[in-house]
């Protein structure tokens, strides 16, 4: 059994950059990866049109300058291509791959109580013992495939766009479905329909999406950014979401409908997500929400021809934004072709795969291609694969059987040692989640020094911060209008998923304030134990 200090689960951009954090630290690091190569979801996410909603300069590291100069960007919305090579670019100019083993999915993590080390078994039998578990499992990471009568018997090609296969995937000339119209169907509408045959886009919920305005980044931009980067890092830390967008001060209900309309068309046209702070009641008060709802509505119908198509694909029935939108790059405008067909799933619900196609209630579609862009188990789905024991025999999922419950999002009472990155309970899929990886592993790379210097074997944490926490996140989501809607914030993307909120909708700025007071507070809410505590009197785990 190899002994290591530190196990970090994931090679994403989360599991590098721990890698790459904890080396620095002189922990002996392992990074278990269950794929064939780094990258996480932007390796798996490889569908056509797959693009980052959040601008190229934005996502990517803060934690070297050199890098930061030295690449070189080519478009303000990077495609999965890119960000695939700038990952594979990290990996190599760190040296980070030594540290990583791929091919090796874990299975099991259990603490040893008395030792006050973790357990870690991967499928094929191999374990380690490790001081330190850092989770950087992702959140969408675990696609969830729909199960609709007669699916085995389709004698086309199946894909999912969350684990786009590594062969060439066929579809000009062909007749091709796309389930589903999140941001993942939503971006490959439009690439698919320019040569496909036939597109036929099956859709259960219309989806509220901005344009991307995604442009080719010039030189003199380039030039810009890279003079001035750490004031841009400055404000995408201190911004609420961590896109760099301030939000307008105003309410959008102080400004008279005229001047409503020259802000939004501003920030419609050019802010993508940003267009969610063009006014800061947006995404709290349902009245402003109005508002913007109306506008983007309005938008998305002028760029539909067919007035009944039109009734079909404006959302109508949530919030803007309380779903997660999509920034997209001609979606709409793709339902003007002649190649392209609704199926409204709604009016007609898909009954049957058969050998040839899908029947809904309506009519049989012919197919040689179907793209499940049906999303993933989010959030709890990935953390759940692996069976995680903690003291006591307690395993995560038990532990989370009626929603996640951490303090600060990163970690679990009765689970020591172990550390959830940008996992619920944290800003996670309601930031630039690069912005939020970075902050929490600064943060726990300060603990570890600190454990290390003072000799302190575990944190844990405490359940009564927990419970305050979990309060927090709920009390946060209630000001806002995430939980007016079915979302995959809120659990409602899998039958039986406890429904409660899970991300923290506090922003990207308060989330790091409430961090740093943590550890200027002696790490409030955490235990810092010199022994295990299974060398003490015994507690009860909650
Ligand atoms: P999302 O945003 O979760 O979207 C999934 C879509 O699939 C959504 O429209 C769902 O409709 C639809 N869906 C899910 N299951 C079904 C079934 N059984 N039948 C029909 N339609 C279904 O995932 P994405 O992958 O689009 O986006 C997530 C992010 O990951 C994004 O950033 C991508 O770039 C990658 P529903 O809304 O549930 O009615």
């Amino acid at each position: 059994m190899a002994e290591v200090d530190a196990i970090v689960v994931g090679a994403g951009f989360a599991g590098l950059r721990a890698l790459y954090t904890l080396r620095k630290l002189g922990l002996r690091v392992t990074v278990l990866e269950a794929s064939d190569d780094v990258g996480g979801v932007w390796y798996h996410n490889a569908y056509p049109g797959a693009r980052c909603d959040v601008e190229s300069y934005d996502y990517s590291y803060r934690f070297s300058p050199e890098l930061e100069q030295e690449w070189r960007w080519t478009e303000r919305y990077a495609q999965q291509p890119e960000i695939l090579r700038y990952i594979h670019h990290v990996a190599d100019r760190f040296d980070l791959r030594r540290d990583v083993l791929l091919n090796t999915r874990m299975t099991r993590a259990e603490y040893d109580e008395a030792g006050a080390r973790w357990t870690v078994t991967a499928e094929d039998g191999r374990t380690w013992t490790t001081w330190m578990l850092v989770l950087c499992v992702g959140q969408l990471s675990l696609p969830k495939r729909p199960d609709y009568p007669g699916q085995d018997l389709f004698e086309g090609e199946v894909v999912h766009s969350g684990q786009w296969p590594k062969r060439k995937v066929e579809w000009a000339s062909r007749r091709v479905a796309i389930i589903g119209t999140g941001s993942s169907g939503m971006q490959m509408t439009p690439v698919i329909a320019q040569t496909a045959k036939h597109l036929t886009v099956f859709q259960r919920t219309p989806n509220y999406s901005v344009p991307a305005a995604n442009a080719p980044v010039t030189e003199e931009e380039d030039r810009q950014v890279k003079a001035s980067y750490p004031a841009r890092r400055a404000q995408a830390a201190n911004s609420p979401s961590g896109l760099g967008f301030m939000p307008n001060r105003r309410s959008a209900l102080d400004d008279p409908p005229e001047v409503r309309e020259q802000v939004y068309e501003a920030a419609y046209n050019r802010l993508g997500f940003g267009f969610a702070l063009a006014y800061h009641d947006i995404l709290l008060s349902k009245p402003a929400n109005d508002t913007a709802a109306e506008f983007v509505r309005r938008k998305t119908a002028e760029k539909i021809r067919d007035p009944e198509l039109r009734k079909k694909l404006v959302p109508m029935d949530h919030a803007f934004a309380a779903r997660r939108p999509s920034v997209d790059s001609g979606y709409y405008e793709a339902f003007n072709r002649d190649n392209v067909e609704l199926a409204d799933l709604r009016e007609a619900p898909i009954v049957e795969f058969t050998p040839t196609g899908i029947r809904t209630t309506a009519k049989h579609h012919e197919f040689d291609l179907v793209i499940l862009a049906t999303g993933f188990d989010v959030f709890t789905g990935s953390l759940f694969k692996p069976e995680i024991t903690g003291r006591g025999g307690l395993t995560l999922k038990r532990k989370w059987a009626n929603g996640p419950i951490t303090h600060l999002g990163i970690g679990v009472n009765a689970f020591p040692n172990l550390f959830i990155v940008v996992g619920p309970g944290s800003p996670s899929l309601l930031s630039n989640v690069l912005v939020s990886t970075e902050e929490q592993l600064d943060w726990l790379a300060t603990l570890i020094a600190k454990m290390r210097d003072e000799g302190i074997r575990e944190f844990e944490v405490t359940a009564q911060a927990e419970q305050e926490w979990v309060a927090h996140v709920n009390e946060r989501a209630k000001e806002t209008i995430y939980p007016s809607a079915q979302s995959f914030y809120m659990g409602s993307e899998l039958p039986g998923k406890p429904r409660v909120f899970m991300p923290y909708s506090g922003g990207v700025r308060g989330y790091r304030r409430l961090l740093h007071q943590c550890a200027e507070q002696g790490y409030s809410g955490f235990e810092l134990r010199k022994a295990p505590a299974a060398s003490r009197p015994r507690r009860q785990a909650s």
